[in-house]
């Protein structure tokens, strides 16, 4: 029988983009999808209601009132997916970049990794539409995050995960640093020090085609700072 999967999927302003990522979602077995919506001024938490109301049972929403962020977001997402019955729960962008056709192949990873990232720079992974200087940046945090942290992965900043319910559960969340897109780093930093087999899987990232990127100057200057914070206080927060 396949495992029992929920993919949190936050939202900020993907009206465009969110019904046909759960069309894609719902067409797999055994899936299930929490949408964590940081209050969309495009309408996009309400757009997720709809859905959620149009299948019952494999579609939930959180609508968060506190203080925005993609890490909070998070954290909020992975206390609830942690409450219901599942056996691996998984984090996806809302933009299409991630396919997901592509989750069965993370999701069989799973079988013997504790956290398999969907990786743009294992072989065969690729990326489609990146300008030049998108993939420069891009290249650039990873070869930056893996020689100050020493992170084996290969794609330390891909959205793209599924982890084994007990390795998420084990993560010491309220202790967290990051709240922008270093969460992301943060979250397989502790997860390795903590001895969990971290797997890749390639896939094919797609730029976003509809909406528009939420990626700021403060957001990436605080990946360049996060990776230098995390090693700081290395072996105190697992
Ligand atoms: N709930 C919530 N979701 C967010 C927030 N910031 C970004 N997101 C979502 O996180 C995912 C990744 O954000 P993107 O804007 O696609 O970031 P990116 O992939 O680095 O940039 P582009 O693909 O160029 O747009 C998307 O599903 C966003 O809607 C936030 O503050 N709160
Ligand atoms: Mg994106």
């Amino acid at each position: 029988m396949a495992p029992t999967t929920m993919v949190i999927v936050p939202t900020f302003n993907e009206r465009e983009n969110l019904p046909a990522l759960v069309d894609g979602l719902l067409a797999l077995e055994g899936v299930r999808v929490l949408v964590v919506d940081d209050q969309s001024p495009d309408g996009t938490g309400p757009l997720a209601d709809r859905l959620a109301g149009a299948h019952p049972g494999r579609v939930e929403v959180m609508h968060r009132t506190a203080r925005p962020g993609l890490g909070r977001s998070y954290i909020d997402g992975i206390r609830r997916a942690l409450g219901e019955p599942v056996d691996l729960i998984c984090q996806m962008d809302a933009d299409l970049s991630h396919d997901p056709r592509q989750l069965p192949a993370l999701v069989a990873a799973a079988a013997d990794a504790d956290v398999v990232i969907g990786s743009r720079y294992v072989p065969g992974g690729r990326i489609e539409n990146w300008p030049r200087r998108r993939r420069l940046l891009s290249r650039g945090a990873n070869v930056y995050i893996r020689a100050v942290t020493r992170l084996a992965a290969h794609d330390c900043t891909s959205g793209y995960r599924c982890w084994r319910r007990d390795a998420l559960a084990r993560l010491p969340l309220d202790r967290f640093i990051s709240d922008g897109y270093s969460f992301l780093v943060e979250m397989l930093y502790v997860a390795s020090q903590q001895g969990c087999r971290i797997g890749e899987v390639p896939i094919t990232f797609v730029e976003r085609r509809l909406g528009t990127s939420k990626l700021s100057r403060a957001v990436l200057l605080e990946s360049v700072i996060t990776p230098w914070r995390l090693i700081a206080r290395r072996g105190r927060a697992v």
